[in-house]
């Protein structure tokens, strides 16, 4: 049995599993909290009826899913970054600023199988997201999207389980700088990648469709543009967003995209191919029909997100500067009123997934050098539905 080389394991943990705001009122009251925009929407969406009973509300309500905290499942992690799931139900986590990759698995073991070579970013730059491939059982691929000087690029390397090898750079090109470099990258239910990237601080680059900056853009594993793409021969899939840091897909196959705002809205979008957000002629909802607004906004002081995750039919998005984790109903596609969880319990959270069990892995960011340190940072929480 390999022994545990990281903090405490969920066992000691469960004992104080700290229920979380399904009844306690985290969000701080009126569903959406301080700062959320809650104008362009209700909690019932398809409800037509304007005399929606507050029987019918709570109802609906109840139906929405919610996790609880059940423990943590590592500590002592230096602002980890992307994670991605292996078959096997561990996990593959990048250490922003040592360049590391760890290995956690569900019980809590961590070790470090390699690193990335050729790092090399300043700021919010360094390794950032990683990708599993779909296809991992044969091919044993795995990606990761890094600053290296003046750009980001996606590498891919081989995972033979123990030891990374054979680090090939796919693709370049994304413009870098200290601050916007996006960085979360995952396949779509289509088997294509999709990379969320960042202006790097040049706010004109968004609206440009030969830049890569301040993009979502979808290749194939080998790097080029993706078959079907909107712009023909370009990887660009979505335009005009400042700093994409969370990308995932519902049970629908609809893919949503969080992004931070200046210093008024933070977005959460529904991607759509070809389709442009607006930044930086707007920022949040503009009712402008060049632009597509978002499906939700918060206040940068509660939000500032990065990573997101689909689970139970909502939408999870980590907030930095939050420092919480909002839930977002997704019944039938549409965004329901935002919850917020964690609120203030653990510092800035960057990063949560949809683990194979089902449950959710959410990474602090309290060691990147814009918060509050504390014992065991960082760390992975990991929360569950009740069902679990
Ligand atoms: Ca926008």
């Amino acid at each position: 049995m390999p022994t545990t080389s990281s903090g405490p394991l969920l066992a000691g943990l469960l004992s104080g599993a700290l229920v979380l705001s399904a009844c306690s009122g985290t969000d701080g009251g009126g569903g959406g909290g301080g700062g959320t925009d809650d104008a362009g929407g209700t909690g019932a969406p398809g409800t037509s009826s304007s005399a929606l009973s507050g029987g019918d509300t709570s109802t609906r309500a109840s139906r929405v899913a919610r996790p609880r905290l059940a423990g943590t499942v590592a500590t002592g992690l230096a602002v980890p970054w992307g994670v991605a799931f292996l078959p096997d139900g561990s996990a593959l986590v990048a250490e922003r600023d040592t360049e590391r990759v760890k290995q956690v698995t569900a019980d809590g073991q961590v070790r470090t199988v390699g690193s990335v070579d050729g790092v090399d970013g300043l700021g919010e730059g360094g390794l950032l997201g990683l990708a599993v491939s779909p296809d991992f059982a044969e091919d044993s691929a795995v990606f990761a999207y890094f600053t290296a000087g003046s750009q980001n690029v996606v590498a891919r390397l081989t995972f033979d389980g123990d030891r990374f090898s054979g680090q090939r750079r796919i693709f370049d090109g994304i413009p870098a700088g200290p601050i916007h470099d996006g960085g979360r990258i995952a396949f779509g239910p289509d088997g294509y990648l999709y990379l969320g990237t960042g202006e790097s601080g040049r706010t004109d680059l968004a609206q440009r469709k030969d830049s890569l900056g301040g993009k979502i853009l979808r290749i194939t594993a080998d790097g080029e543009p993706a078959p079907g793409n909107p712009f023909p021969g370009s990887p660009v899939y979505s335009l005009g967003h400042r700093n994409v840091q969370g990308l995932a897909w519902d049970s629908r196959g609809q893919l949503w995209a969080a992004e931070f705002g200046q210093n008024t809205w933070d977005e959460l979008n529904r991607i759509e191919a070809g389709a442009n957000y607006g930044w930086p002629e707007v920022e949040g909802r503009s009712g402008d029909d060049r632009y597509v607004d978002p499906v939700r906004q918060w206040r940068t002081s509660v939000a500032s997100p990065s990573g997101i995750a689909v689970a139970e039919d909502s939408v999870f998005m980590a907030g930095l500067r939050g420092a919480r984790l909002w839930q977002i109903p997704i019944p039938g596609g549409r965004a329901g009123r935002p919850r917020a969880l964690l609120r203030e319990r653990f510092g800035r959270l960057r990063t949560v997934v949809a683990a194979p069990d089902g449950s959710l892995w959410v990474t602090t960011s309290n060691r990147d050098g814009r918060g509050s340190v504390r014992d065991g940072d960082d760390r992975i929480l990991r929360l569950t539905f009740d069902e679990q």
